[in-house]
């Protein structure tokens, strides 16, 4: 059996055993349910108390005692309610990026809808080299593999609509709050919660496969921040006053994704167009722009089916597909 077999068997199994708290399971009889050999239960029950679920193995019978507040496939699975999106899902404590091994397991066959996450990450990426703060237990790292239908100049779009799946995630937690800031990041009040990358990977002028990346904080304090960042981000724990289960988080964001990306490769943002205007910090701003060397500044009015932002400059309308934004502050 191997890694991802073993981590799919404890899935079942935990899956089994924490419907009835305290019961005590014969291996045996485990072991027949799930037509494997007594020794793997016992491999996979150790999978389990690595993670930190809370399981007594007692000679010849297992119970479940309590979950782990770990961010782990096993616990985002039991939350899970997609067909596509994170079936199967692979999660790890530690990786230096979850969007390189998903892109490294993309390249490898790994079929549309697999998701990546990690507890921490030690090389966690932004968009142009920049990097993303994400320590262990507070945060969700998390990669998606798609295979979209469609041509290359449509995945642009995916960040947005990513981070529209993420604000309304956020809505349960802090309502009135959420912001969507083109092109992919989400906040809070002013200062950033969320941030998107989305990398496609193309082949002979056709999307081979596309990986969205989310960094999420959840539980940080403010302090759990670098320097660096600490006057710019902040967590879903702040603004809403209570610890958030992760997994749980996880899990609806999953759910959201799913729902909006069902129409993507079709329709692009045609149906999601009125609720990413409306969660848009940008609409009606007058901002500065810059791609690559150039800049523009002018009035930010409409984001476009294909994600792109549209920005009257002189009186002339202009559309523009990515770069970084800052709001101009009027005297
Ligand atoms: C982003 O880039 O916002 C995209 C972040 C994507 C991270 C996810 S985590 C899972 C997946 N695997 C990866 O390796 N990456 C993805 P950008 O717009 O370039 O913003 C980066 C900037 O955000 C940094 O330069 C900091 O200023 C700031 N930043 C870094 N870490 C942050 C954090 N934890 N919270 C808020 N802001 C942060």
């Amino acid at each position: 059996m191997n890694k991802i077999e073993l981590q799919t068997l404890a899935d079942e199994i935990l899956f089994h055993i924490r419907k009835k708290p305290r019961k005590i399971f014969e291996i045996l009889r485990l072991a027949i349910k799930f037509g494997v050999e007594t020794d793997e239960v016992i491999r996979a029950t150790k999978v389990l108390k690595k993670w930190g679920y809370g399981v007594r193995l007692n000679k010849n019978e297992l119970t479940f005692l309590s979950p782990t507040d770990a961010l782990s496939s096993t616990e985002i699975l039991y939350y899970l309610k997609t067909k596509i999106i994170g079936k199967p899902m692979a999660s790890f404590k530690s990786l230096k990026s979850t969007n390189d091994l998903a892109s490294q397991m993309a390249a490898g066959c790994t079929g549309e809808g697999e998701v990546i996450t990690s507890e921490k990450q030690t090389l966690g990426r932004g968009r142009l080299g920049r990097s993303w703060h994400s320590p262990e237990k507070v945060g969700a790292y998390v990669s998606i593999i798609l295979r979209p239908k469609m041509s290359p100049d449509k995945a642009p779009g995916l960040s947005i609509m990513t981070a529209l799946a993420a604000a309304e995630t956020f809505e349960k937690y802090c309502p009135g709050k959420v912001k969507i800031k083109w092109p992919n990041d989400i906040l809070l009040g002013n200062r950033k919660v969320a941030g998107v990358l989305t990398e496609l990977f193309t082949k002979q002028n056709k999307i081979n496969y596309v990986v969205v990346g989310i960094g999420i904080n959840i539980n940080q304090k403010q302090t759990d921040f670098p320097q660096t960042i600490r006057k710019l981000a902040t967590s879903l724990r702040q603004v809403s006053g209570k610890k958030i289960n992760r997994a749980e988080l996880t899990a609806e964001f999953l759910e959201h994704f799913e729902k909006e990306y069902k129409s993507y490769p079709k329709s692009q943002l045609g149906g999601s167009l009125k609720r990413i205007r409306a969660y848009s910090s940008l609409l009606g701003q007058t901002i500065t722009l810059k791609t690559g060397d150039k800049s523009l500044t002018g009035q930010a009015i409409d984001i476009d089916r294909t994600g792109a932002l549209i920005v009257e400059v002189d009186g002339e309308k202009v559309t523009v597909s990515g770069g970084e934004v800052t709001v101009v502050k009027r005297p």
